[in-house]
């Protein structure tokens, strides 16, 4: 992250993108507050250290371009502006969530953005990306699919199938690995002979660049470059960001896995306070701003709050709606 490429961009558009991160950030902590209170139930993930990536990538793409993302897509949702009222009235299980109340916190939807699904099922949407790619390329539409995963699926045979085939047969998707190092509680150097994911996107004849997921900047600018490709090449591409996850996995996770100093450490390099600093050095964000952005945020989380306190349960009447099953 440096001075050079900071000045790439405009001051205006740098705090958009620190106030984008921050307002992730506190709508997660506010989320786990909720489920610790019993109002969230279910799984809930958090994204807490990874928001670069998301406000990054979602900052690049076009409107008309897809994506598609797994249980820990929070902050992709907001990044590309589906509503903090119908995500946290999602995750409450009321009707008015941009799911109709029925996926919860891994299965936000909203097709008016384009945003095809969390999915719960660890690399279960890469196909689907290439499926979305396919009927794009198909139908001559010049647009890009991105596919947010983590780590843990490089280990699954999807990532393997759909890499082939968005190779093989063009497809315009961009493959974003979101490597935070574990998979629930298992390192990565535990589970993959090979820990360069670059190498494995490359076999297949896939363009990778590996970069550092921590630095807003280096995202938006590899972002940038891989659509330019994709669009330019008729190719896919995948990118790799190296992060962090600040939190446990989940909520049920008493994170006997990793070391509490390695994760104080990551927490130096975290995209925020990163950011933060270079802004500050700058001299485009101080702390009235700060102050001022956190009062705008803490007033849009408590309206989404009270939105989704008091939205409605679906009614009995429905438990048979949208179930389809053919006449005997
Ligand atoms: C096919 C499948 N296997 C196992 C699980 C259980 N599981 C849920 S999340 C997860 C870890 C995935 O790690 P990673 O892909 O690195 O994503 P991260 O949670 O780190 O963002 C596992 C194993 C699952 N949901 N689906
Ligand atoms: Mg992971």
């Amino acid at each position: 992250m440096s001075k050079d490429t900071l000045e790439k961009f405009s001051q205006e558009k740098c705090l958009k993108l620190f106030y984008e991160m921050l307002r992730i950030r506190r709508f997660e902590e506010k989320s786990a507050e909720l489920y610790s209170a019993g109002k969230i139930r279910g799984f809930l993930h958090l994204y807490n250290g990874e928001e670069a990536i998301a406000v990054g990538v979602m900052e690049m793409l076009r409107d008309e371009d897809s994506f598609i993302g797994t249980y820990r897509e929070h902050g992709h949702a907001l990044a590309r502006g589906v509503s903090m009222k119908s995500i946290m009235a999602e995750m409450y299980g009321k009707v008015e969530g941009c799911s109709r109340g029925r996926g919860g916190s891994m299965h936000l939807y909203d097709k008016e953005k384009k945003f095809y699904g969390g999915n719960a099922i660890v690399g279960g949407h890469l196909p689907l990306a290439v499926g979305l790619g396919l009927a794009d390329k198909m139908q001559n539409r010049d647009v890009v699919t991105a596919c947010f995963f983590g780590d843990g699926a490089v280990a699954e045979g999807e990532f393997h199938e759909s890499l082939n085939l968005a190779a093989l047969w063009k497809l315009p998707v961009l493959f974003v690995c979101e490597n935070n190092f574990y998979a629930m509680g298992t390192q990565i150097s535990r589970e993959e002979s090979q820990v360069d994911l670059c190498a494995k996107a490359s076999s297949y004849n896939v363009k990778s660049v590996a970069v550092d997921g921590m630095d807003i900047l280096s995202v938006m600018e590899e972002t940038q470059k891989a659509i330019d490709y994709i669009t330019k090449n008729e190719s896919p591409y995948f990118l790799e960001f190296q992060t962090y996850r600040f939190r446990a996995h989940s909520m049920f996770d008493a994170e006997l896995y990793r070391d509490k100093k390695e994760v104080e450490e990551w927490k130096k390099k975290g995209p925020i306070v990163r950011f933060k600093k270079l802004l500050e050095e700058q001299k485009w964000l101080d702390e009235a701003k700060i102050k001022e952005m956190e009062k705008k945020i803490a007033t849009e989380i408590q309206a989404s709050i009270e939105f989704a306190e008091n939205g409605h349960w679906e009614p009995i009447s429905h438990l048979t709606k949208d179930v389809y099953c053919e006449e005997m």
